[in-house]
């Protein structure tokens, strides 16, 4: 249970129907020589691995994802998108941040895949069309029995925000531990805009 008084005590934070999902921890994030460097992407590394280790200390689910996509899409600015190249199916930038506790069971979601913006983890957009799908995130949870959503991970501006506000839509608490997240701030002032919008659509920001 979590209490008013100390709410931001991370080990308080999970129980059995709680699910800690780490968002896209990938090399071309965290690491600075990576294609999408997000600036301190690596000192979140060691407090993520806190919160994998708490979430499993209570049997809280983990769910990891990871942006994966093909070397030509939309998303990328060279072929007419928004990012530079980053995490490409297979590459080195794609691979988890070897410091990140990956547990041998956990299950990975991958988004992008198909070419598609997968900034939630829930969902991905196929950059043409606009159609959307779903990954199987959502089933994982609902398989878990789910009640509540902790979201970390990188960026806290884009793929963290929009798998928590995807995560309220689908109903559920969702806590997002401030100091677990870095921001990629493609324009000034993304990172407290996105602090804003995950607090209007309900979501507890915390700072542990
Ligand atoms: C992300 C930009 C492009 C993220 C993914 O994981 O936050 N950001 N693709
Ligand atoms: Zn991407």
């Amino acid at each position: 249970m979590t209490h008013p008084s100390n709410a931001t005590d991370r080990h308080d934070r999970y129980d059995a129907t709680t699910t800690l999902v780490v968002v896209d921890v990938q090399n071309d994030f965290a690491d600075p020589a990576g294609g999408l460097y997000v600036p301190g992407g690596d000192a979140v590394v060691p407090l993520i691995n806190e919160q994998i280790g708490a979430a499993r200390a209570a049997g809280a689910t983990v769910v990891f994802t990871q942006d994966w996509h093909p070397p030509e899409t939309p998303h990328f600015a060279k072929d007419g998108g928004t990012w530079p190249v980053h995490c490409v199916a297979g590459t080195w930038g794609a691979e988890f941040h070897p410091d990140l506790e990956v547990p041998d069971t956990a299950p990975v979601v991958r988004k992008g895949v198909d070419g598609g913006d997968g900034y939630s983890g829930f969902s991905v957009q196929d950059p043409v069309s606009g159609e959307r799908s779903s990954t199987e995130l959502g089933r994982l949870l609902t398989e878990a029995g789910t009640q509540r959503v902790v979201v970390t991970g990188l960026a806290g501006d884009v793929c963290v925000k929009e798998t928590a506000l995807d995560a309220r839509r689908l109903g559920y608490d969702v806590v997002l531990p401030l100091r677990t997240t870095r921001m990629v701030e493609l324009a000034p002032g993304d990172g407290e805009r996105a602090i804003q919008q995950v607090r209007d659509a309900g979501v507890e920001v915390v700072e542990g």
